[in-house]
């Protein structure tokens, strides 16, 4: 599957934004411009962040250090019933942006050539199965090619370019030397770092200097955080020279490989997040002076040996006719005339797949809200760790669509929360006594870097929401519901879902009038007033519990108790069932607010927008399966809040909005919501824009899609749940359900034709399709003995054997 153009992109910040090729390896990212006369390749690092750590003042975000004091005093507010006092109030519990800093743009490095002349046949193109970019195009009857990847093994960037002549020799012609190029290679740095050039290799090293992060002034946020880099050129022929001013001239050369690699001194240990190592000496040159003993062919077949077999597990075709238009080509037609739909949707599917699969890897960070792209040292919003959905959603196709490994920097990030996040509970809610050391319970609001912010933000608006670290932890329970991995259950998620239950359990209090258990105050992401028992905050803790107490008997089971509170448990048990409920409003919609139908009809007071981008109160649609065919009447309400909200809205939202409606297996709302999404969130190189380019839509996509195709939150694998009536045939094959169970199914003509699953541990296997009984039968054809209630068939599956069904 390719990504392709018939032109460079422009070498501007909209070039950059739409229509350079990213690559990656989660640790390192890559544009690729592609210019002739000039190529521009941007680089990222993951780690290279501004803010936190050794900046003057910096708290992790807490500005009130008494904050527990003031938490309470609103609670008792709000309890006494006098919501609209609280809300001012709420500016106690505020914190500040002092040392938030942001994600840093490294670099970029240009190759600036002796003129080719006009140049033709111009394609570029990303290969989607080969994680790599290519550059082709035709001037004065020689070819130019480039082949550019960025390694995980190997831990660099790497490019061959190429001249050959365009015709063959003629029979018994002399084959004539190779047409050779020449080009002044430089690096400019966006930390102001002054490259230097030695023998063949470009040098750089430095200190982060950004004097970014919101309205801070010169150098206030830097961190002593450093950096290093090392760019090698060598020629096949030809020469390699350094200057003086840092860069390199390479002439005369057919061939020539680049390898690059960077890095920072970063760790993600709290307080101090240093290796202590030098990034130039330790990290980037080794690298590329280890790759450098390797052939550009044998770097790139292990590349291709890490990369294929975690990417290529997953098919998905609606047998759609494969055809090489530029994909701008193809969204224009699309949004003109609907042309090449099919194909843009599973290639948009896979590159969701393709982008988590580059910018996140289980030793890396994870994707933060550009993926590993950024070009700016003020990006928007820091291009930080979003915590009320964004950091959540980039995951959120992780397990189903086959990307475990990836999905472990999610995992590994939201543990090491918990030594920030004890401080800020200590100061913001006065729960433990603010050693780091004491699970005494974490918590993580809205903006968070990778240096230890993680404090309420400068506005309770968007940034009092401590419940938001607790969804994190509930949600890497998916992990052991996917994969069954103990090692990582006993070690990694429970201690921290187990840590922040504790918290909150001691944190409940009782509704006045309905004697219900709530958290507050709390607020629904970014929307309306602060209250007690807000949607979002009850569902978030309802399943936080819910898994902390299976997790806990999975431990139990495996002889792995003494990792359990089992006190706590107990409590867990009685509190969630005393949680107040979700709720269905007046409009018949699932509530946001508890007190909602009670706010003041006239004035809008607490700022309520019909349409409004979150959907905080339908999480217990999607991603938790709480509203599901047990509770017919919350299906509805949820149908009618969908409605009601409307589908057009930023990237993200609408990829959300498509999870949803999947879940309530409206297959024709969702194709809608597709057509919506590639004619107004999707740029031309197919990166998700917020506006502007924010990555979470390209995974939420590909997880709603996904969710379009297969279902197994209810303990029942259904296919094909959401089938819209425009796509009457197709195939998905290597998509998992719960259990690790991998699936796949053709069908035609709008019906299932047959299917295929495999259950790695063996077990009951629970399929629905239409409500049909099934037919069930192993790898030898023969039958299989099936139980079929209430439109679910089931049967005892063997491990690892695959069986059809139809
Ligand atoms: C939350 C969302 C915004 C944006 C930001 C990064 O604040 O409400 O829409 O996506 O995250």
């Amino acid at each position: 599957m390719f990504l392709c153009f018939n032109a460079p992109a422009n070498m501007s910040y909209f070039g950059w934004e739409n229509e350079a090729l990213p690559l990656g390896n989660g640790r390192i990212g890559a544009k690729v411009f592609g210019g002739t006369e000039c190529e521009l390749l941007s680089f990222n690092e993951k780690t290279l962040w501004s803010g936190g750590k050794d900046v003057p003042d910096f708290n992790g975000g807490v500005k009130n250090p008494d904050g527990g004091k003031a938490f309470s005093a609103v609670r008792e507010r709000m309890l006494r019933g006098d919501l609209k006092g609280a809300q001012k109030e709420m500016e106690a519990l505020q914190g500040n942006e002092t040392g938030l800093g942001a994600y840093q743009a490294f670099g970029s490095l240009y190759l600036q050539f002796e003129n080719p002349g006009g140049a033709d046949h111009y394609v570029r193109d990303l290969e989607l199965d080969s994680a790599s970019a290519m550059v082709n195009f035709r001037a004065n009857k020689v070819i130019y090619s480039r082949h550019y990847f960025v390694s995980y093994p190997d831990n660099v960037f790497v490019g061959r370019l190429e001249a050959q002549h365009q015709n063959e020799p003629e029979e018994g012609e002399e084959e004539a030397p190779p047409p050779t190029f020449s080009f002044d290679a430089y690096f400019v740095s966006e930390q102001k770092g002054e490259p230097t050039a030695q023998d063949d290799t470009i040098l750089l090293e430095g200190a982060v200097m950004a004097n970014n992060g919101v309205d801070a002034e010169p150098g206030e946020q830097r961190n002593n955080l450093r950096y290093g880099a090392a760019i090698r050129f060598i020629p096949k022929d030809g020469t390699v020279t350094a200057t003086p001013d840092g860069h390199l001239l390479v002439e005369n050369t057919s061939s020539v490989v680049v390898i690059a690699s960077f890095a920072t001194d970063y760790a993600n240990d709290y307080p101090c997040y240093s290796d202590g190592s030098d990034p130039l000496r330790d990290k980037a040159l080794p690298a590329v002076e280890k790759a450098s003993e390797k052939t550009f062919g044998a770097l790139y077949r292990s590349h291709l040996e890490d990369f294929r077999p975690k990417f290529q597990t997953v098919q998905f075709s609606l047998d759609e006719e494969q055809v090489a238009h530029p994909v701008d080509f193809m969204l224009k037609r699309f949004d003109k005339k609907g042309e090449y739909k099919r194909q843009l949707i599973t290639m948009l599917f896979q590159y969701g797949r393709y982008l988590l699969l580059t910018s996140s890897r289980a030793d890396t960070l994870p994707a933060n809200l550009q993926g590993i792209w950024n070009a700016k040292n003020n990006p928007p919003w820091q291009c930080d760790y979003h915590l009320n959905i964004n950091l959540q959603m980039n995951y959120w196709p992780a397990y189903v669509t086959d990307l475990a490994d990836p999905a472990n920097a999610f995992l590994q990030f939201v543990a090491s929360l918990r030594k920030p996040g004890r401080l800020v509970a200590a100061k913001t809610l006065g729960v433990g006594s603010g050693s780091v050391d004491e699970p005494t319970g974490w918590v993580a609001h809205t903006q968070l870097s990778p240096l230890g912010m993680c404090g309420p933000g400068s506005s309770w608006h968007w940034g009092w929401e401590p419940v938001n670290g607790a969804w994190a932890a509930a949600q890497m329970y998916d992990c052991y519901a996917f994969t069954g991995d103990l090692q990582t259950l006993k070690e990694t998620i429970y201690p921290t879902m187990e840590e922040s239950a504790r918290l909150f359990s001691g944190l409940l209090c009782e509704e006045p009038n309905t004697g219900r258990l709530v958290f507050g105050p709390g607020s629904s992401p970014e929307h309306g007033p602060a209250t007690l028992g807000c949607t979002y905050d009850q569902t978030i803790l309802y399943a936080l519990f819910d898994r902390v107490i299976e997790a806990a008997a999975v431990l139990e089971t495996h002889g792995c108790g003494d990792l359990v509170d089992r006190t706590l448990v107990n409590t867990l048990k009685t509190q969630k069932d005393r949680l107040q409920p979700l709720q269905i409003g007046k409009h018949g919609t699932i509530r946001e607010w508890a007190q909602e139908d009670d706010f003041p009809r006239f004035g809008n007071p607490y700022g309520i927008e019909k349409q409004h981008r979150h959907l905080s109160h339908l999480l217990g649609l999607y991603p938790f399966g709480y509203i599901n065919d047990t509770v017919p009447e919350l299906q509805t309400a949820a149908r009618a809040s969908l409605k009601a909200r409307g589908d057009k809205t930023t990237g993200w939202a609408m990829a959300h909005r498509l999870c949803c409606w999947a879940r309530l297996r409206d297959g024709n709302q969702c194709d809608a919501l597709i057509a919506e999404i590639l004619k107004t969130c999707i740029m031309k190189n197919l990166f998700g824009t917020h506006p502007p380019f924010q990555i979470d839509g390209n995974f939420g996509f590909t997880a709603g899609v996904a969710e379009m195709l297969l279902q197994s939150h209810e303990g029942v694998i259904r296919i094909l749940p959401a089938l819209p009536k425009d796509w009457h045939s197709g195939s998905f094959r290597g998509l998992r359900a719960r259990g690790g169970i991998v699936v796949g199914a053709v069908w035609k003509n709008d019906r299932l034709k047959e299917g295929t699953v495999c259950a790695p541990n063996g077990g009951t296997v629970r399929l629905s399709y239409d409500g049909k009984i099934m037919l069930v039968q192993s790898a030898d054809g023969s039958e299989v003995e099936t139980d079929f209630e209430n439109g679910v068939t089931s049967f005892e599956a063997k491990a690892g054997e695959t069986y059809t069904f139809s």
